[in-house]
């Protein structure tokens, strides 16, 4: 077997809505069938996957009977018996139906509120059955595209006694089960709540449970907001918030694209790899991504696959950029090992009276110095081209 070759150890996953997606856009009508959810787990095996994930309008149609939904369920859990495909991770679809169109936490009608978290419960109760440890919570709806709509510090009173009752649910029922907020700018509302990761941990923060719940940043997201993702992530690594990562592609400042992983911003994508190999991540792989409407299931095939190929090259590339004597030697003329010693490990007192930190200090030179990062990141490069 190739190492390029994905198998369940490398934890690749897949929402049954991304090879789902039938292609409708705001403009053209569906160009695929839907898929069955057992083929479509049967698929992802086969092609190396070692989960996938759903909302639960995904597995279940929305309105189904209680015996209807029990039918579909066993029916999917005896796939994934039987094909080995695990399920880490559930979530919600709060935003297709009519009744979300005002937001589903933090909708003004009251009833619209509590049907949300009914329904929320409702999956938690089944994703912890299916085995899933991460609940992800997307609240594409819960925004505004009219200034005096939405009174936004009220809206986060609201998201958070949702966030508040989710946490107090699962902590009653024993379950082992983390939250993961995540956050995007816009689309389909026209401003959404907590746009940014930073946003969310500084949201999460405020929480009766801040423990039970971190993030799930999707790379195009923050890139629709132009900022830079693997920085993102650093930082919810930092906070120790990383609880689940959404992958897929994106090309700058533009509605969503959901590209498959590796296209749109390549340099992003590598140093986004080459951050969660060398962070020792150990959470799914999640691709959340939509084959273009342009495909036919050979496409959407092809494209999962692209996925994991994409994040094995970019994660051997990472290994030979880290692994090269040159760029080890390129890092300490760029000086991180500096970066790495405290600033002031003998003390504020010891600080203060160093003349050498100020009086003494020579402005001149040190602002000569070249950081050496261009060299730096040309070897980078070329390891990202495999030309090293
Ligand atoms: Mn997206």
């Amino acid at each position: 077997m190739s190492r390029l070759t994905p198998t369940p150890a490398d934890k690749f996953t897949f929402g049954l809505w991304t090879v789902g997606w039938q292609g409708r856009d705001p403009f053209g009508d569906a160009t695929r069938r839907a898929l069955d959810p057992v083929e479509t787990v049967e698929r992802l095996a086969s092609l190396g996957a070692y989960g996938v994930t759903f909302h639960d309008d995904d597995l279940i149609p929305f309105g189904s009977s209680d015996a209807e939904r029990a039918a579909v369920v066993k029916r999917f859990a005896a796939a994934l018996e039987s094909t080995g495909l695990r399920v880490p991770m559930a979530t919600t679809n709060l935003f297709t139906h009519p009744v979300f169109k005002d937001g589903a936490f933090t909708a003004n009608d009251r009833d619209v509120r509590r049907f949300a978290l009914r329904k929320t419960i409702r999956n938690i109760d089944l994703a912890v059955e299916l085995g899933a440890d991460v609940y992800v919570a997307w609240g594409g709806r819960e925004g505004a595209e009219h200034g005096a709509s939405k009174e936004v510090r009220t809206a986060l009173d609201r998201l958070k006694e949702a966030f508040d009752l989710l946490g107090e649910y699962v902590v009653g029922q024993g379950y082992d089960l983390r939250f993961a907020i995540e956050p995007k700018p816009n689309e389909p509302r026209g401003d959404i709540l907590l746009p940014t990761i930073g946003h969310a941990l500084a949201f999460i923060e405020r929480l009766e449970r801040p423990e039970l719940v971190g993030v799930n940043p999707e790379v195009g997201h923050e890139q629709m907001a132009g900022l830079n993702f693997p920085h993102g992530i650093a930082q919810a690594l930092w906070a120790g918030k990383l609880f689940h990562i959404d992958l897929n592609g994106q090309s700058g400042i533009k509605y969503d694209q959901d590209l498959r992983f590796g296209a749109g911003d390549l340099h992003q994508a590598f140093w986004l790899v080459d951050l969660l190999e060398s962070a020792g991540y150990q959470g799914p792989r999640h691709f959340d991504f939509k084959p273009s409407r342009t495909e036919d299931f050979d496409g959407v095939w092809a494209s999962a696959a692209g996925c994991m190929h994409n994040y094995l090259l970019l994660k051997e590339r990472a290994r030979a950029f880290r692994a090269d004597p040159e760029v080890q030697a390129a890092l300490r003329a760029a000086r991180l090992d500096r970066l790495a010693e405290p600033t002031a490990a003998d003390g504020l007192a010891a600080l203060l009276a160093d003349p050498t930190a100020f009086e003494d200090f020579d402005v001149t030179a040190a602002a000569e110095r070249g950081m050496a990062f261009e060299q730096l990141d040309q070897l980078a490069l070329e390891h990202l081209l495999g030309a090293r």
